[in-house]
């Protein structure tokens, strides 16, 4: 997506921390009354002299002098997302991936991680810059992270990365399939598949692992990110909708603490309109989507209501080193396949269910179905239809009890339109593993442990759209409906 100055900006910006001059100005805007002080900045190019940096590297050093014990040190806000530290304190290992909560727990987080920064470099106008690894040209790690004399540097990077040689390449941070759901849960986890979980497992080292992660200087300018793709998704349109009439999400509450170090219970309904409430806007975002917990007007919400149509028989497909395929028989379902891939109501989703590992496995796999026998695996072919990487959900050494497999789901309808033509009677389902590029070439990264994925469908998916604001409604699990079993090819 292209991003783009509005008027509504251009305002906002023109009069940050000048609301007055607005206000006694000839063109009156009633958003810019609301006008918020913090803009967060890109990152791209911006020189480790400037300010924010400085900031950034002031209140970092402060934060790691302090004792673990308190709020405010680096340790104790790296520990809310996650530790290896034992003991237990208030907030430690809350981070929520794999869930409803994800984006709305990370602004939360942010949020109060980028007030402690203001108060402990001393710079009130401070404001958490994002980097945007989905442009091509900044793909590698910012150069004001690899200076070695530098609070931003860490050694514990995965290869290449702070020597520069390192960068994502373009499937791996690729947000157009989760921009496609109308749906907020689908969106959201499409996103944290791609571009969020692949920006932590390509990097490696600390950022490779969630008990780690938030160690890193470039952990928040990464989720600066991540936390800008909700704005950007939302402000798509065509239904997009944060899931206000879903009670248990829009109550979600967490605690962190504020800049003086007390603890402060946040929840979800504080902070859909990040410039109202929480005061800060991202540089050249289109203008933000206001979404409100009280007044409820009722407006259509979308669900995802996926239908098993092929389940793969199985035995559990094992993902280790080197590409790997399975063939899913489509010979009795083409012409369903087809009339689906031509609906407008309906599209095909390819479904990986019960995805495990024991441990990180420190991969991404790209994946591609139908892919004709000695084609190379392109992700610029119309048979690639995403990337999986495991970070935090479906690894079983981050559970702490309640282990619970991955799911990822595909939009297909390409894929399948393309495999067709050849009236091919079987798909072929391939992975192929990656990892970041070196020196712009792709390079086949070793597999820390193997992955595991317990069932492959492919269903037909709905997206069905209910008047929100109706009523109250529990986060939807995608069902099967349970008139149409499942087929199983012979
Ligand atoms: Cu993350």
């Amino acid at each position: 997506m292209k991003n783009r100055v509005t008027r509504r900006r251009f305002l906002i910006g023109a009069s940050a921390g000048a609301a007055a001059t607005v206000l006694g100005s000839s063109v009156f805007n009633l958003d810019s009354v609301f006008a918020s002080s913090f803009t967060r900045r890109n990152l791209g190019g911006m020189a480790a002299s400037d300010p924010v940096l400085v900031s950034y590297r002031k209140a970092i050093k402060a934060m790691k002098l302090l004792p673990t014990a308190n709020p405010l040190s680096w340790d104790y806000q790296a520990a809310i997302h996650g530790t290896l530290l034992s003991g237990s304190h208030t907030a430690w290992n809350t981070c929520e991936h794999g869930t409803p909560y994800f984006w709305s727990w990370h602004r939360m987080y942010l949020y109060w991680f980028e007030r402690i920064i203001r108060k402990m470099s001393g710079d009130s106008t401070w404001a958490l810059p994002y980097w945007d690894y989905i442009s091509a040209s900044q793909r590698s790690l910012p150069v004001p992270f690899r200076d070695p004399s530098s609070e931003l540097y860490l050694a514990n990077r995965g290869p290449g990365w702070n020597a520069g040689t390192s960068s994502y390449p373009a499937s791996h941070v690729d947000p157009t399939a989760g921009y496609a759901y109308t749906d907020y849960f689908s969106g959201q986890s499409q996103l944290e598949s791609n571009p969020h979980n692949n920006i932590h497992i390509d990097m490696g080292g600390l950022m490779g692992s969630p008990g780690t992660a938030a160690a890193d200087p470039v952990f928040y300018v990464h989720h600066s990110n991540i936390d800008r793709l909700w704005n950007l998704w939302l402000a798509q349109g065509g239904g997009r909708a944060d899931p206000l009439g879903t009670a248990t999400w829009r109550n979600k509450s967490y605690t962190f603490f504020d800049e003086n170090g007390n603890p402060v219970v946040m929840k979800t309904c504080d902070i859909l309109r990040a410039a109202e409430q929480l005061n800060y806007t991202y540089e050249s975002e289109p203008a933000q989507v206001k979404e409100y917990c009280l007044v409820r007007i009722p407006f259509p919400i979308y669900y995802l209501i996926p239908i098993i149509l092929i389940h793969w028989p199985g035995p559990p497909v094992e993902l280790n080193e080197g590409e790997i395929s399975v063939e899913i028989n489509i010979k009795e379902f083409q012409q369903r396949l087809v009339a689906v891939t031509e609906s407008r109501e309906e599209f095909l989703t390819l479904d990986l269910e019960g995805v495990q590992a024991a441990r990180a496995p420190g991969v991404v796999w790209e994946v591609y179905l139908g892919l004709p026998p000695n084609a190379a695996a392109n992700h610029e072919s119309p048979f690639f239809v995403g990337t999986m990487s495991l970070f935090s959900a479906g690894i079983k050494e981050h559970s702490h009890g309640d282990f619970k497999p991955a799911k990822f789901s595909f939009r297909a309808n390409r894929a399948i339109q393309a495999a067709l033509k050849s009236r091919a009677e079987k798909l072929r389902l391939t992975f192929v593993p990656s990892g970041p590029l070196m020196e712009g070439k792709p390079v086949r990264p070793k597999v820390e442990s193997p992955v595991r994925i317990g069932a492959v469908n492919i269903s037909v998916a709905r997206e069905k759209r209910e008047e929100a604001g109706k009523g109250e409604g529990e986060i939807q699990e995608p069902k099967i409906d349970p008139k149409i079993e499942p087929k199983r090819p012979k």
